[in-house]
């Protein structure tokens, strides 16, 4: 039976030569005249995504890498919709999952060296610290030192009260990318997402409230008071 690691390491490979047999062919076609289009301007920093793409491609396994890129390319679109800073809706696209393939049990570990503050909901709960985690890791791992793509990263699993539209299409855009599957009415979410980021959030979360429900998982209070606040937002 084919080994999956060995299969996943080298699939994140191929990907990463890809990347660089991309940039070998496009410097032999266009020559190096135009290097600042690598750059994405964030408004707090110029940002070369090739750099992170690489570092991703260590971090990430293959289906991490994928979503990603998804998410990624879903919320520079919401963000061209919505008027909001494409560059870094793409960027934060790319970094928002950046510490979900490390284990719960060394992410805990990192917090503790780190003095990232976890709640005893997350501790009983360990897939939600990435979010924690990963904000950290975009300036400290990533050199992305912007504030609003933290916070962005930082709520994007439990999504939380009044968010900005950064904030709601990280949010959403992790949930609609197109290799997202099995969840139920997502079509309506995706259409919804282009008709209002709050009525979207709201269903989001009441898709993944309900998903835990029926799992009998617990509900981090970020959640719930996500949902308290967005459910006022009524479209009917
Ligand atoms: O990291 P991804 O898989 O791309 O997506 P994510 O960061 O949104 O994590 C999704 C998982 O987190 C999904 O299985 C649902 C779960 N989740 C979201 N909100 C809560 C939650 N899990 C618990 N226990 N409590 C929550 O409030
Ligand atoms: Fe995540
Ligand atoms: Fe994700």
């Amino acid at each position: 039976m084919a080994d999956l690691n060995n299969l996943f390491k080298n699939e994140s490979l191929n990907m990463q030569n890809n990347i660089y047999e991309f940039e070998r062919i496009s410097e032999d076609v266009f020559g190096n005249e135009s290097p600042e289009s690598d750059y994405f301007f964030t408004g707090t920093g110029m940002i070369k995504d090739r750099e992170i793409i690489e570092k991703l491609c260590d971090d990430l396994d293959y289906k991490r890498f994928k979503h990603t890129i998804g998410v990624a390319y879903t919320a520079a679109n919401l963000a061209m919709y919505y008027g909001e800073n494409v560059s870094k809706a793409y960027v934060a696209g790319l970094l928002h999952d950046c510490a979900k393939c490390i284990s719960h049990r060394e992410q805990i570990a990192l917090c503790e060296k780190y003095n990232i503050l976890l709640d005893e909901q997350e501790i009983r709960n360990p897939h939600l610290i990435h979010a924690k985690l990963g904000a950290f890791y975009a300036s400290e791992k990533y050199n992305v030192n912007d504030e609003e793509i933290a916070e962005a990263i930082r709520k994007h699993t439990t999504g939380s009260v009044n968010m900005t539209r950064l904030e709601m299409i990280i949010f959403l855009a992790d949930y609609i990318e197109p290799g997202r599957k099995f969840i139920d009415n997502l079509d309506e979410i995706r259409k919804q997402a282009y008709n209002s980021l709050e009525y979207a959030v709201r269903d989001t979360l009441l898709n993944t409230i309900d998903y835990l429900k029926l799992r009998n998982m617990e509900i981090h209070k970020n959640t719930l008071n996500a949902y308290e606040y967005y459910k006022s937002y009524t479209d009917d």
